[in-house]
């Protein structure tokens, strides 16, 4: 049995599309259901739907063998166990600082920001030369600038709408993110041919048009 996680929401909607370019697809669906576990139309291959940020640690700790996790996820995570075989090119989007318009920053200044990206953000700015005091935040990052919690954000920015519709604008890209296939090293040993055998079909359903 191969167990694959994936988050509810935009991973979950475009990984099952992918997945059924090849005929793959969970036979419960998990917006009418309350399962987290959903079996799969595939003998020997079910699905996990947990938290986007929880995936990783499901997959390191062999809970499941495979997962689909964006980018910006798996730089927050210490990676050490995991293999990342294949960009799925799914759930893209940018990560970004953003704050108001016009705000800069100048190499020795201090800022203070608001994200969930805590890791990323400190590397980030420290990178720059910037000294930035990290706001975590679990969500509604939009809001700190406004209310004077932070100077600026780091987010993941797909449209730009969210941004915009409190004020704020996209200030510079920190990564390009997309979603990656990611595996158990440890699976990779013990299942390897299900587990090869699999990648290589995900590999063929990117290759089909959608
Ligand atoms: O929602 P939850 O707290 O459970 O977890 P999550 O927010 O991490 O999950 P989810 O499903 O929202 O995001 C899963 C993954 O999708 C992220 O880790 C990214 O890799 C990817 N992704 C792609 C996005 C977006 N696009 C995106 N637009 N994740 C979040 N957003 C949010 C963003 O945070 C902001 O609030 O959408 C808003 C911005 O969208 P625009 O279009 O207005 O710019
Ligand atoms: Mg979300």
């Amino acid at each position: 049995m191969l167990t694959l996680a994936l988050s509810k929401g935009r991973i979950y909607d475009e990984a099952i599309a992918l997945l059924g370019r090849i005929g793959i697809e969970p036979t419960v669906d998990p917006d009418k259901s309350r399962k987290l576990i959903l079996p799969s139309n595939r003998e020997g291959l079910q699905f996990l739907v947990i938290r986007a940020s929880d995936v990783p640690t499901y997959v390191e700790y062999g809970a499941a063998d495979l997962g689909v996790a964006g980018k910006d996820v798996l730089a927050e995570y210490d990676t050490k166990g995991l293999y990342e075989p294949l960009d799925l090119g799914i759930a893209c989007c940018r990560l970004m600082t953003a704050g108001r318009q016009g705000l800069a920053f100048e190499p020795g200044s201090r800022v203070r920001v608001a994200t969930k990206y805590v890791k990323t953000a400190h590397r980030y700015f420290a990178s720059k030369g910037i000294q930035a005091e990290i706001i975590k935040l679990y969500g509604s990052m939009e809001l700190a600038p406004l209310v004077g919690l932070a100077d600026c954000i780091v987010d993941v920015v797909d449209t730009g709408k969210t941004l915009k519709a409190n004020g704020l604008e996209p200030l510079d890209l920190i990564m390009e993110v997309s979603s990656r296939l990611i595996l158990n090293k440890a699976a990779m040993k013990m299942k390897h041919a299900e587990v090869k055998a699999f990648i290589d079909e995900i590999r063929h359903a990117l290759e089909l048009k959608p």
